[in-house]
């Protein structure tokens, strides 16, 4: 747990130092300008960036590098504070908070953005993407940029997507082999309809709950489990208060990089640039460091005394024959025709990337 919460800190000053060595130009010196009368000083902008997850994890890093990003690009004439551990609320407050514009970035999962843009829904669909490489050309593909566009008639800007991951399960009562295991188990989910039937589905008692509130929930035994990727519940040490991780990866659930619109329409058209490149660079490197520890984290997991229960081929589709029908309860509230369109962008992609 040190070494790989040590090898994380190295790493980010590490990017952080390589991401610096584009220096910004010195400022021209008096002679230089002639002992011009110092310029009209420019407006400065302050970006208040909460997550809910805490300052090892790669999303808190992604923000590290946005804030150097741009700072550095900006001359200063933006600088960026991070808050993180659901300091500044939890996800849906943060929403809040940027469409009333007393925050001005937040990077929630996909799934509570569903109850602003229901179409979000499709990302919930359980075993949706065959791979982290098919979800990613997705998701920066034109559907991705077209739920992101969305976003704007809600007073919300969609930055980029970020990599969450593929989620599993862990709980504190027995080990999960099948859906029966799972029978009368009090499962937190995200505050999202298909969460909550895919664990109904399955037999569990699920129990929608926001981020900052599952540790104490889990300790205090409100929920016997919950169900999130391997970097947060082994960064998050889920392993304190739960025993048993399924890698069952029945969704992969996205970040979503979301600003302030009524921030970002003060913004000129230069800053605007270099907070969109700095999404984009910090998406690069939070998405490769998420994937290659995860193995890393998986194994550390045992470390710390979790039992992790790698499902058979055999197991793992019964969990997908329960969850099956979840497609078809939902296609409706999502709409119809654009879940047909999404499943077959994303069989294009896999068969693409075969
Ligand atoms: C953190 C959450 C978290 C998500 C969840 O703010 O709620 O379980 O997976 O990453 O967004």
């Amino acid at each position: 747990m040190k070494h790989l919460k040590k090898t994380m800190a190295l790493l980010l000053v590490a990017v952080l130092l390589l991401a610096g060595c584009g220096s910004t130009p010195a400022q021209p010196s008096e002679q230089e300008t002639g002992g011009a009368a110092a310029a009209e000083p420019e407006k400065t902008y302050l970006i208040r960036a909460g997550i809910g997850l805490n300052d090892q994890h790669p999303q808190y890093l992604g923000l590290e590098i946005m804030k150097e990003y741009i700072e550095r690009e900006s001359n200063g004439r933006i600088e960026m504070q991070l808050f993180h551990s659901s300091q500044l609320g939890d996800d849906i407050q943060m929403m809040e908070a940027l469409q009333m514009g007393s925050q001005e970035i937040t990077c929630p999962s996909s799934a509570p953005i569903s109850s602003i843009d229901k179409r979000n829904m499709v990302f919930d669909l359980p075993f949706l993407f065959p791979s982290e490489e098919v979800a990613s050309a997705f998701l920066d593909g034109a559907f991705g940029q077209e739920l992101l566009d969305g976003l704007e008639d809600h007073g919300l800007v969609g930055l980029a997507y970020w990599e969450n991951g593929y989620r599993h399960l862990t709980n504190s009562v027995r080990e999960v082999r099948t859906p029966e295991d799972l029978r009368g188990l009090k499962i937190r989910t995200m505050e999202n309809q298909i969460h909550l039937d895919f664990f109904r589905e399955l037999g569990a008692n699920p129990t929608p709950m926001p981020f900052g509130e599952l540790f104490t929930a889990m300790q205090q035994g409100v929920v016997d489990g919950q169900e999130n990727p391997v970097s947060t519940i082994y960064l998050q040490s889920f392993s304190e208060v739960q025993d048993y991780t399924t890698l069952t990866g029945h969704v992969y659930s996205p970040f979503v990089l979301l600003m302030s619109k009524v921030f970002w329409d003060e913004l000129p058209e230069d800053l605007k640039e270099i907070v969109q490149e700095a999404a984009y660079v910090a998406q690069e490197e939070q998405r490769r460091i998420s994937r290659e520890y995860a193995d890393e984290m998986v194994e550390g997991l045992r470390e710390q005394g979790m039992t992790v229960t790698e499902l058979t081929l055999e197991e793992l589709q019964a969990f997908q024959q329960v969850t099956s029908s979840t497609i078809d309860k939902f296609k409706g509230d999502i709409g119809a025709d654009y879940v047909d369109q999404v499943l077959e962008e994303i069989q294009r992609l896999t068969n693409e990337m075969m």
